[in-house]
């Protein structure tokens, strides 16, 4: 980049209902395990911060918790988070589900349209999933839609998950982005501290280990992190469940689902660090935490 040359920075919101691929496309386009994926709604908790810089674009993406009407104070909290990275935000990107039913604009999902009331800024479109879309004609009457509603400022169908036509979402997102220095040192990815994401990491070894509320009734709270200059690094990670029943549940016999959830997340959180891990976890039981404030403050919501 020349010194001369005009630079592009602005921040970018992507919002959209549960499991639509949010955190999968901001894996694609920083070209790695960032955002926790499962298959399950309601992955996404906090919002997470990815940093894209091109030459002489950088893009800030948050990717945020799926849109939801909130029945417990974690979910009001999750719900915050979406207002909060909409009202900083230079673009919205609005994520769609196409692979089960193409999105109406006269029918959006209420919570949908309820987060972006008296909200200005530029929207971008991205229908995602189109690798499960066989007749893809059918996304052309959508895309139209969106654009002659005045929805849209632009639609891009897409597929996360393929890393199909994510570049051009890119070109488009960019030219939305006002002319403004750096936000962040190029290099970088995000600006979490690696406890945030080995807190995330955990969390999704649960979400893939465990069926019905179990992940929903979790969280994870980093106890210790030690960095050593030699041998593994030391983590232990308190799991916190709502009832006895679900801490067995959690455990298993013999001890024997706790360590396939602990040896899953140790080698997601091996790779992030590119260390060797010692990870210890243990199970508590805090009850009803999704409703009690001072918790959820405590854990960072
Ligand atoms: N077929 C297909 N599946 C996808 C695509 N993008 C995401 N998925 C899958 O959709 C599921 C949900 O993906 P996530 O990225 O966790 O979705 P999210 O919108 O972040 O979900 P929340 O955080 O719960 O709101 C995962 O199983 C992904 O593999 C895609 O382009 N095509
Ligand atoms: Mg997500």
């Amino acid at each position: 980049m020349q010194e001369s040359e005009a630079t592009r920075a602005g921040f970018v919101a992507i919002i959209g209902e549960p499991n639509v691929g949010k955190s999968t496309l901001l894996n694609d386009i920083l070209g790695t395990h960032l955002s926790i994926v499962t298959n399950k709604p309601q992955t996404t908790r906090k919002s997470v911060l990815g940093i894209h810089t091109e030459e002489n674009n950088q893009l800030v993406f948050l990717d945020t918790p799926g849109l939801l009407d909130p029945k417990y104070e974690l979910q009001k909290s999750m719900m915050e988070y979406v207002r909060e990275s909409i009202s900083g935000a230079d673009v919205l990107l609005v994520l769609f589900d196409v692979s089960k039913r193409l999105p109406d604009v006269k029918n959006l999902p209420g919570r949908l349209t309820e987060v972006l009331e008296g909200v200005d800024t530029p929207v971008v479109v991205g229908l995602n999933k189109v690798d499960k879309v066989y007749h893809k004609k059918e996304l052309l009457p959508v895309m139209a839609s969106f654009m002659e509603s005045g929805f849209a400022r632009d639609v891009v169908p897409l597929s996360a998950l393929k890393s199909e036509n994510t570049e051009a979402l890119l070109n488009v997102l960019v030219s939305y982005l006002p002319e403004h220095p750096f936000f962040y040192d190029p290099e970088m990815l995000s600006e979490h501290p690696e406890r945030f994401f080995i807190s995330e990491y955990i969390r999704e070894a649960v979400f893939r280990e465990y069926k019905q509320e179990i992940p929903y009734s979790t969280e994870v709270v980093i106890v210790e992190f030690n960095e050593r200059e030699s041998g593994k690094w030391h983590i232990s990670a308190d799991i916190i469940v709502e009832r006895d029943t679900q801490k067995a549940i959690l455990i298993g016999k013999g001890g024997e689902s706790l360590k396939r959830t602990g040896s899953r997340a140790r080698q997601t959180i091996e790779d992030h660090l590119g260390e060797q891990v010692f990870l210890q976890l243990y199970v508590k039981v805090r009850g009803d935490w999704r409703n009690n404030k001072t918790l959820l403050t405590s854990y960072g919501y």
